[in-house]
Parts: C-alpha cells; structure tokens; sequence
C-alpha cells in the first residue's frame, strides 16, 4: 500500500471552493442514492482542474451546468475534473453516487447503527458519501432533502433548521433542513430511524428560546435526563464563564449503539456514541455520570470552537481540540470539585500523554506529518493541547484570556483558523510576548525540569535554580528550551505558607522559565524552606527535585495546593514501589516503610476535612501509573509489588477502613459532589478490605446491599481483583442480569479482561462468543480485548508471547472491518522501545506479522511503520 504522508508545510489554498451544496438522500440500506448539487467558485483564476476526494461507493454520474460531462479522471481516491473548457468563476454540479450503508462497517460515512441510519464525517469520512473538496477550509451552506420508508425510519434529521416535509404514496416521506452557518464537510450530519424523543427548552442569555431534542433506542426513556440536565448546563455556564450564547433554534443530540469515539460536534445535531449519554442510578457509575455531563459538555463547546471557528486543516486540529477540552476542564471544574478535576486530567497526561510522546507515535500537538489523519486523534493532541491553553491562561490570568478569547473569535469567526491565529489574537490582547510559547506548538516530547535549591543562612536568601531540557523524541531529535510556567509555593518546617518576595518586594509565585537555566532568588526567609513545586501541575513536564521523605510528608500534610498534596503521596508511594522493585530484582524480600503506613493511617483518621482528597490520596496507583514511572517497564515486578503493597496497608489499617467503611451510610443515590466523595472513599477502603481476612463477607454483603451501579461495580470489581471465593457467584448474577444490555455488560467484560488469574487470556477468547459480545460494535471490543492489552500489563506483556499474539489475530480481522478501532487496539504493542530484549523481540515479531498481511490499512500502516523503524 503506497501510503503517502503529508505535510503542514505544503498547505496551500484550495484553487475552488463551494458555496451552496444540496444534498438529497434516498436511503436505504442496501442501496442508498445520493445526488449532490454544488455550486462551486473558482478562486485561483489559473485554476483548470478540480480534484474532488471520494471513495468507498459506486460513483453513478456527473453534470457540469446541467449537461453530462465526460473530462474527467477517477483514481481509487479522486474525481479530477478538467475544466479548461469552461471558463467560467461559478458553476454548478451535480454528481450522484450510490452507497451500501449496511455494508459500511468502518463508522465513517454514511453507516447503519442497529436499524438506524446515521452519519461520521470528521475527519474525511464526507468523501465516503460523494465526491467534495473534503477539507476543512472549505466552508459552504447546507440543504439536506431525506426520504426515506416512514414506518422504519420516523425520524429524518441533519443539520440547522428543519425548513420543508411531506409524505408520498409508497410510503416513504422525505424532510429538508437548511443550516444558514456555512461550515466545512466534516460537520456534515444526517440521521433517520426511530427513536424515544426527550423534548426540553433552553432560553439563551439574549432571550432566544432554543428547542432541545435528545434522541435515543426506543425504551431507554428512563436514561435520558442526566443528558438534558447536562446539556442546559453547559449552555448556560458557556454563557457566564466565555459570554458565549446558541445561535440556532433547535439543538439535537442522537445517542447511537455503534461508534468509534466518543461523539461528534456536527453543527445543532451531534452524534453521540450512547456510552456518554445514557445514565441512571442502576445502570451508570459516578464517573459515567461525570463523562456524560463533560462530553454533553465538550460537544455544546464546539459550537464556537471548532464550528463557529474551525480549522484551516487538519494541522490544526488542537486549535479545536486542545480549547475545547481546556473547556470542558473549566466546566467540570467550576459545577463540580477543581482538585479532583485537576488530578485525573493530570493522572491521564502522566501515564498515557507522558507515554505517547516516549513511544514511537511521538509528535507535536500541531502535528507536522500525518498518513492518515484519524490517527491524529491522540492524547497529544487533545490533553497536552488543554495544558498548552492551560499554560496561557496561567500566563495570562482570567480577565486577559478571555480578552484574548473575545478577540480571537471576533476575527475569525465565520472562518477556518490556524493556531498561530489563535496565540496571535492571545498575545496582542493581553500585551504578553508569546514568542518563545509558540514553541509548544510545534515541540514534541515530555520536558524535564531540574531544580536544586540553596539556602544563604547568613543573607535569609533561597535560591532555586531551575534547568529545562526536553529528551530527543522520536519524530525530532533536536530540541529547543519552551517558557514553562513554574508555579511554587514555599513552606517554612510547621508547615505555615511563607511569602514570595525579591530584593524590591513581594513577586508572583509563577516563574517564567524560558532558559536553560534559570536561577530566582527569594529574600527575607528566614530559615531553609520547604518548596512545593509546580502546583495545580502549572506545566505538563516531569519534574526533577530530590524530595526527602520528610520533605514530602510536610506537603502532604500542610500544602495549601491539592494536586501538591496529592501528588506528595503519589512520590512516596512511588519511591517505595521502586525500592521493593529493586528488592525483587536481587531477590531480596520486600519490605513497607513504617513512615508510609503511619501516613496512610494519618490521611485516613482525617478523612473528614477533605474526603475527595482523602479517597484520591489512599486510591494506590494503577500498574500503568507506576509503570510511566520507568524508562524500561517491568510489568509482572509491578504488579507483584502493587499487590505487596496493598496487602500491606490493607493489613496495617484494616481496623480504621472497617471504620469509616461502616461510618459512611448513604440511604439513596444522588450524583452530587458530596455523596460522590463518600462514596469514592468507601470504595476504596472496601478494595483494601477486599484483600484482609473481612473480605469475602464484605464484598458480598456490599454488593447483595447496592442500590446504585457505582456500589454494585465496586464490589465486583474487588471481588475480580482479589479473586474472592464469591467472586464467580457475583460475575453471574451480574451477567444474568444485564446479558440484554451491551452497555452495561461492557462493565463485565472490562472485569474479567483484567482478571489477574493465570488463565485469563482463555478466558478472553471464551467471553469472544459470549451471546452480549458483538465483534463490530467498537464498544464491546474496546470492553473486552481493550481492557485486557491495555489495562492488565501483566497477562497481555505475558513472556511466552500469548498476549501479542492474541492481539495480532484480533487486529488482522478488525483491520479489514474497522481500521479506526484497529488502529486504537494497536498502541500497547508499538510501545516495544521500553521493555526487555525479549518482550521486544516477541512484540517485534507481531507488528512484522501485520505489517506482511494484505489490505492492510493507512490507519495501521502509518504505526507500523514508525514502531518498526
Ligand atoms: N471531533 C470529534 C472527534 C472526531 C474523531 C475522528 N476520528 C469529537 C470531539 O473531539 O469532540
Ligand atoms: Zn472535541
């Protein structure tokens, strides 16, 4: 497969463009029609051929103004019109094609969900429904015409408004909607079916009343609301925090079964994968509940960044991407806890961000080449590109980023941007020099920051010297210093915060590091402090400063900073990890610090001053945590030790968890922030519990007792962990109980991939037939074989090499159905670079197997290729 890259650098502007596009869609399963007339302008008047994207359906016939036409050349990917015989600045074509919706298992395009229709266009799946200049900087007005059987499909939506209808006699109907906001391809969206409608209101801040519609499979009313709830929330909390107001009279949200992500931002009628969207107390977790408000949420957002203002090309995409989820943090930091918004986002950077960029997928958040695109929908771009917004707004401050903001929309509103118009409107708004920022844009890798510290007895000075480098990546070798906002915060030995002042006065506890080097000198203190260093994780970088254990337990105790607090007990319990790793290795016992334990016990007895912290602090790190910790990981060492440790507190504390376990009582279920926290901290002592000799009794009591999916998902989940006498009972109640429902059932199959018995991986392959499995629904794949590669390390980097191979045989037949989800499955496996000899030459063996088989696809070739290189 001639894979070709492209790059940012070659962008040029599109010689045409299309104005108007009308799209009239006869639909069917098996054979779908659709006639597109475009009215196009010529821009560049040199111009003479017109390359269209399209492939995947059976291309039926073209007219130029109304006439057939026949200068033209079809390749596997394009229609090239030549036109030189036609001198004309606007014309018009018409070109009908016809598609297989029922055929189409790779969810882009135009696909079936079940028995719906439904559409994915982003990022080039528009060219699988007909010929277009499918790219972002080409933005036209839309008019939909649907028709489709009346009965089968009650429901015909796309785009804006709906503006026409009716009904004809062989009982089909049809139904056209305008979008008045031009917008690219991508945003495209058409569904029909038959749903439950849940129907609400919004009135904006400038009185508008906006009609709200929530579409879902038929009987899954009763999972609707939390939705609803979310989705008013987030429009009004748009409103308050970016000014930002609706611009249409009808929002809609369709849940479907069959999705490859998350969901999809189309303009007033998004496509949501039903994972973020359906929710109640039985059948939804704390933390979907969470993950259905912020994708609700992240969605609304982009009706300004990313539709209002979209991206020039798909270079860009974190112009979108990286703002909207800086967003969407905002968002569930305000309506919710911002310490425990901050530590998971932070937990996800360190342990897959930190990873992408380690590996061989390495690249900026503004990427500089792509194969292919959908590949390019990455932690990086996305999470590191929420730090980079979140870099600036700490720059910045409030008042001046939203200046920026206002600016930045002002100018490109109604247009495709690019990052540089971004930081350019951010730089001249607040009078800040952005020159050396930029470079986070174009820089990939993890930078590493050095601090040592000096205290000048004699002076009452404390010097931090401060040093940034940034490893070779493997994409870019050479790197530059980046402007790191540092913040700090200092500590005197009771643990009282002290303030930041210079020769001349009080100074910012954010400092600029910009060099190499850097040395800040603080006046006035009067005994050696204690430093907190990069608070609230001010910048995504590893930091580097020899913390003694003392040192941290004073942070631990006494920073006024959360995520300071939280990540002290993260350090320790990671220096530990590695000292018992180490003990291992020499075949030494393992041994647990008494000063850990009395800190555990400590944090514990205080669990009521803050028990959202409390619950995050004793929650012992996932194997994948610790593992980012390593440059060459060691995953059956890690799990040993993890399971040395929490036998150890479990062991030490048991009688102080038993306590607050049984001091927390929450009569009914509500998802609300306090009863979340109690929760959280009572399930985790019970997974503690689980592994005393009060386990059994108590993870079967707490499950036989749960009302809600969260307390019922716990004690499973202990159970599984801890592999309990009642654990195989539970598994089968739950099973027995939820088999109709996917959804749930994906809960299931995520337990028993990370079973951490000897024969899980049969296990696995067995659960492949399981009646609720379905090898084309990406979500079940994603429950089941992506829980497993990922989420148990110990099992999947087995040494006989069964783990790899079991991947390779799963990726070889979703290559061919679903190159997008085979191409997600695939990561753990390119990651060979940080294990032994002989997990990489095993892992090394999987990917040349792929790389040989045939149809393999872009989406995989493009991984392959850089993990192999
Ligand atoms: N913009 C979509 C993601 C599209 C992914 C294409 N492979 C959802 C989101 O980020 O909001
Ligand atoms: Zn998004």
């Amino acid at each position: 497969m001639p894979a070709k890259a492209k790059y940012r650098k070659d962008y040029k502007k599109p010689d045409y463009t299309v104005t108007d596009i009308f799209l009239d869609f006869q639909l069917d399963p098996q054979q779908t029609q659709v006639t597109a007339k475009t009215a196009v302008q010529r821009l560049n008047p040199e111009a003479q051929q017109l390359r269209l994207d399209g492939h995947g359906f059976q291309f039926a016939s073209i007219e130029v103004n109304g006439e057939p036409f026949s200068a033209y050349r079809q390749d596997a990917e394009s229609l090239s019109l030549d036109l030189s015989g036609l001198n004309q600045e606007r014309f018009e074509l018409e070109i009908v094609t016809l598609l297989k919706p029922a055929e189409n298992t790779s969810l882009q395009g135009l696909y079936q969900s079940g028995s719906a229709f439904c559409t994915q266009c982003e990022a080039e799946g528009f060219r699988q429904i007909t010929y277009m200049l499918d790219r972002p900087d080409v933005l036209a007005r839309y008019t939909t015409r649907i028709t489709a059987d009346k009965s089968a499909y009650p429901y015909l939506l796309s785009n804006g408004n709906r503006i026409a209808g009716g009904e004809l006699d062989n009982g089909r109907h049809w139904v056209e909607w305008q979008d008045p906001f031009p917008k690219p391809s991508y945003l495209f969206a058409l569904v029909a079916g038959d749903f439950d409608l849940l129907q609400d209101r919004f009135v904006t801040k400038s009185g508008r009343e906006v009609a709200l519609e929530l579409y879902v499979d038929k009987g899954s009313l009763d999972r609707a609301d939390w939705a609803m709830q979310s989705l008013k929330k987030s429009m009004k909390w748009d409103e308050e925090r970016f000014g930002l107001e609706y611009d249409l009279d009808i929002y809609m949200i369709v849940a479907v079964d069959f999705f490859n992500m998350g969901a999809m931002e189309n303009k007033g009628l998004n496509v949501f994968n039903s994972k973020f969207v359906l929710a109640n107390p039985a059948t939804a977790t704390d933390e979907d509940y969470h993950n259905v408000e912020a994708v609700i949420a992240h969605e609304y957002f982009h009706n300004w960044t990313g539709n209002r203002v979209t991206c020039r090309d798909w270079f860009q995409l974190s112009l979108k991407e990286g703002l909207t989820v800086f967003r969407d943090q905002e968002f569930s930091s305000d309506t919710g806890s911002r310490a425990v918004q901050r530590i998971n986002n932070v937990k996800l950077l360190r342990t897959v961000q930190f990873a992408e960029d380690a590996g061989p997928m390495a690249h900026p958040i503004r990427p500089e080449k792509v194969i292919e695109m959908n590949n390019f929908y990455t932690v990086t771009v996305y999470e590191k590109g929420a730090e980079v917004i979140r870099m600036l707004h700490t720059l910045l401050g409030e008042v001046r980023f939203q200046q920026g903001m206002q600016l930045y929309i002002a100018e490109n509103d109604g247009k495709a941007a690019t990052c540089e118009d971004f930081i350019s409107a951010m730089e001249r708004a607040s009078a800040v020099d952005l020159t050396v920022f930029r470079r986070w844009y174009s820089q990939s890798g993890t930078p590493e920051l050095t601090v040592n510290d000096e205290y000048d007895e004699r002076n009452k000075i404390y010097r931090l010297s401060v040093s940034q480098a940034t490893p070779p990546t493997h994409d870019q070798l050479d790197k530059i210093n980046l402007h790191i906002p540092l913040k700090i915060e200092l500590y005197d030995g009771q643990g009282h915060q002290l303030d930041l002042q210079d020769e001349h006065g009080p100074v910012s506890n954010v400092l600029n590091i910009l060099q190499d080097n850097q040395v800040f000198e603080f006046h006035h203190v009067y005994a050696r402090p204690i430093p907190a260093l990069l608070c609230d994780f001010s910048a995504p970088v590893k930091l580097d400063y020899d913390y003694s254990d003392e040192q941290l337990l004073l942070l631990l105790k006494h920073a006024e900073n959360d995520f300071v607090r939280w990540d002290a007990a993260q350090t320790l319990l990671a220096n530990e990890l590695r000292r018992n790793l180490q003990r291992q290795q020499n075949g030494e016992e393992m041994l647990i610090s008494p000063l850990l334990l009395d800190t555990f016990g400590a944090i514990l007895e205080d669990y009521q001053q803050d028990i959202e912290l409390t619950a995050l602090m004793l929650t012992l790190p996932k194997e994948t945590e610790f593992a980012e910790r390593f440059n060459v990981i060691d995953p059956s060492g890690i799990h040993a030790v993890r399971q040395f440790l929490q036998k150890n507190i479990a062991e030490y504390l048991k009688t102080m968890l038993l306590k607050v376990y049984h001091r927390i009582d929450l009569p009914q279920y509500r998802p609300e922030r306090q009863d979340i926290a109690q929760r959280s901290l009572r399930n985790v002592c019970l997974s503690y519990l689980a592994v005393t000799e009060f386990g059994n009794a108590l993870v079967n009591t707490h499950y036989l007792h749960a009302n809600n999916m969260t307390d019922t998902l716990a004690a499973l989940s202990a159970a599984t962990l801890a592999a309990l006498p009642c654990r195989d009972a539970l598994l089968a109640d739950f099973e027995q109980k939820w088999a109709h429902d996917g959804l749930v059932m994906d809960k299931w199959f995520a337990l028993q991939a990370t079973r951490p018995d000897e024969d899980v991986l049969q296990n696995v392959i067995k659960l492949m037939d399981h009646p609720s499995f379905a090898f084309n629904n990406p979500n079940r794949l994603r429950a089941l074989v992506g829980s497993f590669v990922n989420q148990n390390p110990n099992a999947f980097h087995a040494v006989d090499g069964s783990g790899y191979r079991f991947l390779v045989e799963v990726l070889i037949k979703v290559n061919s159905s679903n190159p997008q989800i085979a191409s997600r499955l695939i990561e753990p496996l390119i990651r060979l670079g940080r294990y032994d000899a002989q997990r990489q030459t095993l892992m090394k063996r999987g990917l040349e197997r792929l790389a040989k088989i045939e149809n393999l696809s872009k989406d995989l070739f493009e991984k392959i290729e850089k993990a192999l290189d």
